[in-house]
């Protein structure tokens, strides 16, 4: 059945709303980053650059690093614009965009998150590059789609773990995609370890400017959870929506993070920028690789 104008909606070129992208614009692997600028950090590295768009916050660039394809797109701050990308780029794959129905076949996606984070384990020191081996969701998107994808063990343990109030969405745990973890794991510059997610950058991440908290334990009490020997090494804002997203949608998806402020000693990275481009150079080399 044809889905409505209303609900996929086109521009006038046949592109897709908000990325302005059609289906031959993008790469089977596709980078995600927050920041516009840092597009093109990450393709100044390519041997060409092929296609780039750019509508609002959403900037595009595919192109070839090492023979390799690939896209990348910025997403912007926070899960509620994840939620535009990974269905509209799902959408670029796996729905015809001229008879609006499903395609028959499901084409598979990876997404490679490069991002920054602030890490809460005295540990995860500055600069260092995490890998979310899993995704823990505050932000609630995951609860507005029927085919949920949490992991439910690691979720029910979250859950004793924790004291959320009812007021908030009930946090959730998805897995990273083992296939692409593979890739990174193990090597000496990455640090594996559950992603924090929420919804905002303050308190949502308990930080207290000027505003009360209402959970002023919040961080101490993500910091002490432990599941299958992972801790909670950092938060951010993006990755939770990503791992669940791709995977009801059937992609792949693996967030790295440059740890850039130590919450749980109170530093911030003296070059932030440097670790990005490094944490940048060390997942395209490895993903040129596979
Ligand atoms: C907050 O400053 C932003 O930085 C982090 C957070 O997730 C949030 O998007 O990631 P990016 O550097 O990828 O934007």
């Amino acid at each position: 059945m044809a889905i409505k104008d209303s609900e996929l909606i086109l521009n006038p070129d046949g592109s897709i709303y908000h990325l302005n992208l059609k289906p031959e614009n993008i790469a089977d692997t596709i980078i995600t980053v927050g920041d516009q600028d840092r597009v093109e950090k990450v393709t100044d590295f390519f041997d060409e650059v092929v296609f780039e768009t750019q509508k609002r916050e959403f900037k595009t660039q595919t192109g070839f690093y090492k023979g390799k394809k690939l896209t990348v797109i910025s997403t912007g701050i926070g899960i509620d614009n994840i939620d535009i990308v990974i269905n509209e780029l799902d959408a670029l794959a796996n729905i015809n965009l001229e008879t609006r129905e499903i395609k028959p076949n499901h084409h598979k996606l990876n997404f490679l998150r490069i991002g920054t984070s602030g890490g809460i384990q005295p540990e995860v020191g500055l600069d260092k590059f995490v890998m979310g081996k899993a995704g823990v969701g505050f932000d609630g998107l995951l609860h507005y789609y029927k085919n949920e994808a949490f992991n439910i063990k690691a979720t029910a343990r979250l859950n004793e773990h924790l004291n959320i109030s009812p007021k908030k969405p009930t946090p959730y745990i998805v897995d990273c995609d083992l296939e692409l973890a593979s890739i990174f794991e193990n090597k000496p510059q990455v640090i594996s370890g559950y992603t924090g997610t929420n919804l905002g950058f303050y308190g949502p991440q308990g930080r207290k400017l000027r505003l009360e908290l209402e959970d002023p334990d919040f961080i101490d009490q993500l910091a002490s959870f432990k599941h299958n020997d992972y801790k909670i090494t950092n938060l951010e804002m993006e990755t939770s929506a990503i791992y669940s997203l791709a995977k009801m949608l059937g992609h792949g998806a693996l967030s790295l993070n440059a740890i850039i402020a130590n919450r749980a000693n109170g530093e911030f990275s003296q070059d932030p920028k440097a670790a990005v481009k490094k944490l940048i150079k060390f997942t395209l080399d490895q993903l040129a690789l596979h």
